[in-house]
């Protein structure tokens, strides 16, 4: 044991000790207190508290946090030398990440910078229909320069995500979205695993051929646009907003004409997106950030899945804890080393630091470990000890002169 630290010896012992209490099954629980030995239970379910319906406007509310989110256009680099133009909330790539407490009063004023059309959903919060962000359905779209001022309560506790609702292609294949963190002191993943480190890693794809096509396409409408109000021809109707079914039919009835009826000699614009980009906060390997711990240290990982595509992640050299969905607490802990994502959902995970090393955490689907298909690159991080790390000298890429 020449070398070993005495944190080490002990982890090293903790480690046996969790070994023995797999073996002994149920007696083993005795051994609890130290690292993977804490008690397997069923997450205790709380309490279904009276949630308030949030009203729709109250000047008797004070609002706890207030947060300003613009939309413009952004020159990001996911890799040196890989620059695309991509619409982004302040410029980041993902968004700002908004921390709340359950229950507080958040305030978001949204304003719109570019010369589309956008909304903010708040993906997994329970919020007032009117705040909910659905173009055309349950509010106006936010116009170029307008500010709308979402407001809502956060509920309910967990890793919840927001993104623009303007919904065509053009809009899903870019970077806006970004992390809604729902703390709450009754967290049993906080609880249960007593972790003292804490990432939201966001999931993203891009197209890089898609976004430069799009980004013409709509230089080549801004022109149109204009030469249509210079002449008169654009008018209200253009980006009409009905209150209901009946509406909309008479409108239809009366001569409307709804924008989305093809053209007779029209081709196919904006062809299924094809990401070649798979990026972990705005980076692509290998400038992705790593994940790092220590031995003995127990960590969590908030994954969301804010690209288009399903990911099938997976961790080198550990067993991890999957412990909530959708930000909601599973009935009880699973232990994995793979774990799948679909767009839209989120996935915590809890890591334990038991195996000291460089270990990759991937997606298993290994065209999307590649920058333009070229290996390694892509959705592609690594868990760090940090202790090896700095005796090391950290580099993310291996030295192959070793
Ligand atoms: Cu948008």
């Amino acid at each position: 044991m020449a070398g070993k630290t005495h944190r080490e010896e002990t982890a090293r012992v903790s480690r046996r000790g969790f070994l023995q209490s797999a073996a002994l099954g149920a007696a083993g629980m005795l051994l609890a207190g130290k690292l993977g030995a804490y008690e397997w239970k069923t997450f205790e379910w709380r309490e279904k508290e009276e949630i308030p319906i949030p009203p729709k406007e109250d000047d008797a509310i004070t609002y706890d946090r207030e947060f300003n989110i613009e939309v413009v256009t952004t020159l990001h680099e996911l890799l040196p030398g890989v620059r695309l133009h991509m619409l982004t909330f302040n410029g980041q790539v993902p968004g700002p990440e908004i921390r709340v407490k359950e229950g507080e009063w958040v305030k978001v004023n949204f304003t719109n910078k570019t010369e589309l059309l956008h909304t903010i959903h708040w993906h997994g919060v329970d919020v007032y229909y009117e705040h909910d962000g659905v173009p055309y359905v349950t509010q106006k779209p936010v116009m170029p320069g307008q500010t709308f001022v979402y407001k809502f309560r956060a509920y309910p506790a967990g890793t919840r995500w927001y993104h623009c609702h303007f919904a065509t292609p053009f809009h899903m294949a870019h970077a806006m979205h970004g992390a809604i963190i729902i703390e709450s002191d009754d967290d049993p993943i906080k609880k249960t695993f007593q972790y003292s480190r804490d990432y939201t890693l966001v999931l993203e794809t891009f197209d890089s051929f898609f976004l430069r096509d799009e980004f013409n396409r709509m230089l080549e409408r801004m022109k149109q646009r204009i030469w249509l109000m210079k002449h008169g021809k654009l008018d209200g109707r253009t980006l009409a907003v009905f209150k209901n079914v009946q509406e909309f039919l008479k409108a239809v009835e009366e001569g409307w004409i709804p924008p989305y009826l093809p053209e007779r000699n029209q081709s196919r614009e904006g062809a299924d997106l094809n990401p070649n980009f798979f990026a972990i906060n705005g980076k692509s390997y290998p400038m992705t950030d790593p994940l790092l711990i220590r031995q003995g240290e127990t960590i969590r990982v908030r994954l969301i899945n804010a690209g288009e595509l399903i990911h099938s992640l997976h961790l080198h050299g550990h067993q991890f804890w999957w412990v909530a969905v959708d930000g909601n607490p599973l009935p009880q802990p699973i232990k994995m080393n793979t774990l799948d994502i679909a767009p839209g959902q989120t996935k915590d995970i809890v890591i334990e630091g038991y195996n000291p090393g460089y270990w990759t955490f991937h997606d298993h689907i290994t065209t999307r470990v590649t920058n333009n298909g070229i290996y390694p690159g892509g959705m592609l991080t690594l868990l760090v000890y940090e202790e090896m790390a700095e005796r090391d000298g950290f580099k993310p890429m291996v030295s192959l002169d070793q």
